[in-house]
């Protein structure tokens, strides 16, 4: 059965850089893939929405005012599920992660082998991450490795796949971030998770989101406050999304 997939993209003041990220979303790769594109506009102030518009997305969803990249992934999910989503995909709008490796992304999905996906930038390649930044990574990736008692290479990716499943119970508890306790939720609900090497390269334009102080009074409570819930395991259907047969000849594209 083809799969309609959702890339969809939290964007907050991105002006400078979504219209190129939404250009490079291979959307014909696969006969059987149809791929839209969804913009979570956080209250965008500058131009976003319209170059975003320009550039080809499907959908816009706007706040009107600035909630936090927690909030706007949460709404990402819940507003993928709304459009009919089989499989969602969240890319982070600053140009920093490859689209053109989405069908790599796709591809455990669309064999049956994995629930939540996530691109990893150490498996793969890291052009211009500054140490402090390449250090904090270290340290709540390897924090989520231990809570979860699994092995995580890149716990703050901003390139994730996920399954209708994980996208409908998925629960993302503060609004000003989401990287860490969205896996430590789901892989505790028994999602499988898969991590595929990605190439990086550190923004260009724009400002970042990330401020020292706020990620860590906010960040560390909320994976406490996370891993202190219980939470259900859900019964898995392993393999809702699996194409068959698969042909890896139309799941490939070249770096651009
Ligand atoms: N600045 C900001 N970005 C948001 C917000 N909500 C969503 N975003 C988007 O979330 C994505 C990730 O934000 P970044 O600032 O790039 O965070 P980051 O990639 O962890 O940090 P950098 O390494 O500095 O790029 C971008 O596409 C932002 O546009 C928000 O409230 N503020
Ligand atoms: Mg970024």
């Amino acid at each position: 059965m083809k799969q309609h997939v959702i890339v969809f993209l939290p964007a907050h003041n991105e002006e400078q850089a979504i219209g190129e990220v939404i250009r490079k979303i291979p959307r014909d790769f696969h006969k059987d893939v149809k791929v839209s594109i969804l913009v979570i506009d956080d209250g965008s102030t500058d131009r976003t929405v319209e170059v975003a518009k320009e550039a080809g997305a499907d959908h816009i969803f706007s706040k009107e005012h600035n909630k936090g990249l927690g909030a706007a992934v949460r709404t990402g999910l819940q507003q993928s599920v709304a459009l009919g989503a089989d499989i969602g995909v969240m890319l982070d709008a600053d140009n920093e992660y490859p689209a053109w490796q989405l069908p790599e992304l796709l591809a455990p999905l669309l064999e049956g082998e994995s629930d939540y996906v996530m691109g990893s930038r150490f498996k793969g390649t890291i052009d211009g991450m500054q140490l402090h930044r390449r250090l904090g990574n270290y340290f709540f990736t390897f924090l989520q490795s231990i809570l979860l008692r699994k092995w995580i290479y890149d716990g703050q990716s901003g390139m994730r796949a996920f399954s209708r499943q994980a996208m409908e119970e998925a629960e993302i508890i503060h609004d000003y971030n989401y990287a860490q306790v969205l896996t430590l939720n789901l892989v505790r609900k028994g999602f499988r998770v898969t991590e595929i090497p990605i190439t990086y390269q550190v923004r260009s334009t724009g400002q970042s989101y990330i401020k020292f102080k706020a990620y860590m009074t906010s960040v560390l409570p909320a994976i406490v406050k996370e891993m202190s819930r219980p939470v259900k395991r859900v019964p898995i259907d392993y393999h809702a999304h699996q194409i068959k047969p698969i042909d890896w000849s139309q799941l490939h594209t070249e770096k651009p």
